[in-house]
């Protein structure tokens, strides 16, 4: 298919916003800044780290930069002034009324372009009126970045939340160089087609300097969609550089490539010497005894999405506790799932049959104190997650689609004693690197059983080759960290040496 190239980007840009009063050399937009204001019914407000996995990636690089985040603070109808942290980041809140919450990012975010870019795992909805939300909210931040940027800065824009921004800083702020992260999937062609506002969707992405995917599949896709609209495409596929450059009609060219994210290796290395250090053991002991010291830990940490997969595994894990091919007294699976998106729709429903599964499983195969799952619908500190995830014989990670997935490389990242093992599913974008897991396709009951008894299996009759494998993954993660990324990635905008060197 061949495509008129799409025109310019957003017509609603006001020029006098163009103004370029902030002082920001380095600014990140996102669309939830790394903390969320919490009120309590007293109207107390507090502040506590936000949940998922762009905010674990990028914490650590705004710290070391020591930036402008521009973000939401997570209620709506709120706009506290702009305030440091302690580590030193400028965090500079953007308001977002109920309306645009329901619209743009419940509705047009995570109820259209979510399941769209996953591959239609559930059915995307297209409504206009999310659409005009999402245009509103993206001129908003855009228009919040360009007041805070310094004459020159580089503003580095993140997720598919935001994908109109890059087009409308470049009309506002023509001297500011964009880069962007895609931090989800970028479907295949056909699929992106079917967004009736697929042209304006390109084009404002493609006022970026440079756009970063995950994966090579993921390039592939939007080179691809991009090929289609006759657009100049020069280069190769390259990891951690901007291998590929496309021109557009107008003469803009940018660059993209390959930047697979990671996880602070060393920030995770600190917490578990200082829990060493506290003797954990004994509390791990205990955790391990208050569980009925099972043989066998089965482990998922998981946002409670539908594209993550969690009731499959425990479908799986039901099964061979049926047939007797995993003994109830010997093993427990503990389920960690952070809320999410819980007043739409489709993640409701996905909690109440996660929940009826967990509920069905302890009915049919505990004892009384003693249940086989442990289920717990919260978010834990990163002190305690870490302790469980040490405490996990057999990691499971099974999306039916992922971007990256961070639990995946956090797990290994425990795991210098080569310990443990992991069950990952092929269609996690982390199944590109960590070749070693026992991989699994999720849609396929059996396969995931399978995958979790070769690992159980391993760990008792072969932990040699077990070990082998977790030291090779455990290796490649600490080789590959967050820094890496947001090195290469800032590296191939051009910025890093003159301005952000670390
Ligand atoms: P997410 O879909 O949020 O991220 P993931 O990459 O696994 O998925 O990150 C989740 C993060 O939340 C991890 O750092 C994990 O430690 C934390 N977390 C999960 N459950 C928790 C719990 N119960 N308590 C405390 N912390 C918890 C999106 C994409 C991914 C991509 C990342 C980064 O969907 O594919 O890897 O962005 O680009």
């Amino acid at each position: 298919m061949s495509e008129t190239a799409p025109d310019s980007a957003d017509g609603n840009v006001d020029s006098n916003v163009a103004t370029g009063t902030g002082d920001n050399s380095f600014v990140v937009v996102a669309n939830r800044l790394p903390v969320d204001m919490i009120i309590e019914s007293d109207g107390t407000k507090s502040w506590q780290e936000s949940p998922g996995g762009l905010v674990s990636a990028l914490s650590p690089v705004l710290e070391k930069h020591q930036g402008c985040w521009v973000g939401w603070p997570g209620v709506t109808d709120e706009a506290p002034e702009p305030f440091r942290t302690e580590r030193g980041v400028l965090l500079h809140p953007v308001e977002l009324t109920q309306h645009d919450f329901e619209e743009f990012y419940e509705g047009f975010s995570n109820a259209t372009l979510w399941p769209l870019y996953h591959n239609l795992i559930v059915t995307p909805e297209f409504n206009r009126s999310w659409w005009d939300a999402y245009r509103d909210v993206n001129l908003r931040f855009a228009t919040d970045v360009a007041t805070v940027a310094a004459p020159g800065a580089t503003v580095w824009v993140q997720d598919y939340q935001l994908q109109l921004v890059p087009g409308i800083l470049r009309q506002l702020r023509p001297d500011l160089t964009i880069g962007f992260f895609l931090h989800i999937p970028f479907p295949p062609p056909e699929i992106y087609r079917q967004l009736p506002w697929r042209n304006e969707m390109l084009r404002g992405l493609l006022d970026a300097d440079l756009i970063g995917f995950h994966l090579a599949s993921n390039l592939r896709n939007f080179v691809e969609l991009c090929r289609g609209y006759d657009m100049e495409v020069s280069g190769e596929i390259k990891v951690r550089e901007a291998g590929i450059t496309i021109t557009l009609p107008n003469g803009h060219s940018l660059g993209v490539g390959v930047f697979p994210i990671s996880i602070d290796t060393s920030a995770i290395a600190a917490t578990l010497a200082a829990d060493t250090h506290h003797e954990s053991h004994g509390e791990l002991e205990q955790m391990h005894h208050n569980m009925g010291s099972p043989s066998t830990v089965f482990l998922g940490v998981d946002r409670l999405d539908y594209t993550k997969g969690i009731l499959q595994r425990l479908l799986a894990f039901e099964e061979l506790l049926d047939s007797g091919a995993l003994d109830p007294k010997e093993v427990a699976l503990v389920q960690l799932a952070t809320p999410s998106r819980e007043r739409i729709d489709s993640y409701r429903t996905t909690r109440s049959n996660v929940e009826e599964a967990v509920g069905r499983i302890n009915g049919r195969f505990s004892q009384i104190g003693r249940p086989v799952v442990h289920y717990q619908h919260r978010s834990v500190t990163k002190d305690v997650l870490m302790r469980y995830y040490r405490l996990a014989d057999v990691m499971l990670v099974t999306p039916f689609r992922d971007g990256m997935n961070l639990v995946a490389k956090e797990f290994v990242a425990t795991r210098a004693d080569s310990s443990g093992a992991l069950v990952l599913s092929e269609f996690a974008g982390a199944a590109d690197e960590l070749t070693q897991a026992h991989l699994c396709n999720p849609f396929d009951i059996e396969d995931i059983k399978k995958a979790m008894l070769q690992a159980t299996w391993g760990l008792k009759n072969n932990p040699e080759a077990m070990k082998e494998r977790m030291s090779a993954m455990y290796n490649q993660v600490m080789e590959h960290d967050v820094d890496l990324w947001a090195n290469a990635f800032l590296g191939a905008l051009g910025v890093l040496e003159q301005k952000h060197s670390v």
